[in-house]
């Protein structure tokens, strides 16, 4: 029998992962996709485990936004030592068919996080959705990377980043970074989170 877990960002970060957690460290064989749309969506888009660092959500409308920062899903899952772990991206469609194919072939836990663009809850003409999601990855803030065999390989890095804010300001859940006027103070912060990432990366 083979094993597939559909669930949100907010099963998968939050209220199932102690269970989960369970799982991999019994080697159980599943492959675990996750759709992460930054929230609890189908309540009304509350923040969620997987909320970044200053949006606005249905319980985070002041002019910070939320002011806790997305859980590092990717690394918790492989510092269970699994047997893979991807990020994909709708938007980047041959890079998420590999990883699809990569994780039916292994045996074991999997886990493939979809960053997933969420008009309703992140406020933006659905027409936008390929468009935002290009941005998260050539912006940086959304690394396209697998983990197997205790490496991590990154798969699309960007070549040449763009400003993170170019994500920021197609969403109105950031609306507030840059009206009425710009918190220079916050979206240097978010860039900075980026730029450390990457500096990191050999
Ligand atoms: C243990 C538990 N707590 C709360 C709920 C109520 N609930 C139903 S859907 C939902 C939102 C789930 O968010 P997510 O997993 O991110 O999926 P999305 O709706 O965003 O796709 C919540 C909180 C639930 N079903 N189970
Ligand atoms: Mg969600």
């Amino acid at each position: 029998m083979q094993v597939v877990t559909l669930t949100g960002d907010g099963a998968a970060y939050g209220m199932g992962l102690s269970a989960t957690s369970g799982a991999i460290e019994r080697n159980l064989d599943f492959l675990y996709i996750c759709y992460d749309n930054e929230g609890y969506g189908n309540t009304g888009q509350q923040y969620s485990d997987a909320t970044p660092h200053a949006a606005r959500t249905a319980i985070s409308r002041g002019m910070m936004g939320f002011p806790g920062y997305k859980k590092p899903l990717f690394d918790i899952w492989a510092a269970h030592r699994p047997a893979y772990v991807a990020t994909v991206i709708g938007a980047e469609p041959l890079d998420l068919a590999r990883k699809i194919e990569k994780a039916k072939k292994l045996k074991g836990p999997r886990l493939i996080i979809a960053l997933s663009p969420c008009p309703t809850g992140w406020d933006f003409d659905p027409r936008e959705s390929v468009a935002i999601g290009k941005l998260a990855v050539k912006s940086g803030i959304w690394p396209l990377k697998e983990y197997v065999d205790g490496e991590v390989v990154h798969t699309k890095p960007p070549r040449k980043r763009v400003p993170v804010e170019e994500y920021l300001q197609k969403q109105g859940r950031f609306a507030h970074l840059f009206q009425p006027q710009r918190n220079e103070t916050l979206l240097a912060e978010i860039q900075g989170r980026v730029d450390a990432y990457w500096e990191g990366i050999p």
